[in-house]
């Protein structure tokens, strides 16, 4: 083969992997979507139980940030999942194990729960209509049906806090109840309002721009 030849040989091969690279990112980027998890029935109704978290798991793409997670209320099974399936036009009862500490709001009008049943949510047992804004930790929002729920976080002196998910129950946190009415089928959006995105600017990017942490899906069904 000529000098040539090889050269063009050698072209030909290169261009060929890098064309199998570009066809391979795109496949995983269109097929790679993040997990779901399902609320359970139970003989107290339709049920979805969360956490939220100061750092996702050790084996995460991003384990310094912060995240909700689906949790197993039976096995306490974490799942890294932001979409949650629902049944339509059904209450749903939420319990949010919060685990992470206090960063505040910028409004604190947020710090008021909208949208739930009776417009309240349970505070460690405790009913409530809404948290001083400064101690609020994260926010479980869907703005489409005008639902927001304040969570209360744990005090900077916590004795015991948990450092990455899973988190056992054993380690501070604040349990939060509430109750709301799913809407009609469709995919509806859920974000946190809290500036939690520690180490980002203005605290709103990183986690709090990015699906599979402090946003989601609400999959109406
Ligand atoms: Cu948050």
């Amino acid at each position: 083969m000529s000098a040539s030849g090889k050269r063009l040989a050698g072209i030909a091969v290169v261009a060929a992997i890098v064309c199998v690279a570009i066809a391979l990112y795109i496949a995983l980027y269109l097929t790679n979507v993040p997990g779901s998890a399902s609320a359970v029935e139970t003989s107290s109704g339709t049920n979805l139980y969360l956490a939220t978290v100061a750092s996702a798991a050790t084996n995460d793409p991003h384990p310094t940030w912060v995240s909700y997670y689906a949790v197993d209320a039976n096995d306490q099974n974490w799942r890294h999942a932001t979409t949650y399936v629902l049944p339509a036009n059904t209450l749903v009862h939420v319990t949010i194990f919060q685990f992470d500490s206090q960063t505040g709001l910028r409004n604190p009008f947020i710090g008021q729960a909208t949208g739930t049943v009776g417009g309240t949510f349970t505070l460690n047992g405790k009913t409530m209509e809404a948290i001083d804004p400064d101690t609020a930790s994260h926010v479980f929002a869907i703005p489409a049906i005008g639902l927001s729920v304040p969570l209360y976080g744990i005090s900077s002196t916590a004795k015991n806090p948990c450092s990455n998910a899973p988190c056992p129950l054993s380690n501070d946190h604040s349990t939060i109840t509430f109750t709301f009415r799913t809407p009609a089928k469709g995919l509806y959006r859920w974000q946190c309002f809290v500036p939690c995105a520690a180490g980002f600017i203005q605290g709103f990017g990183g986690p709090m721009q990015t699906v599979g942490y402090m946003d989601g899906f609400i999959k109406v069904v």
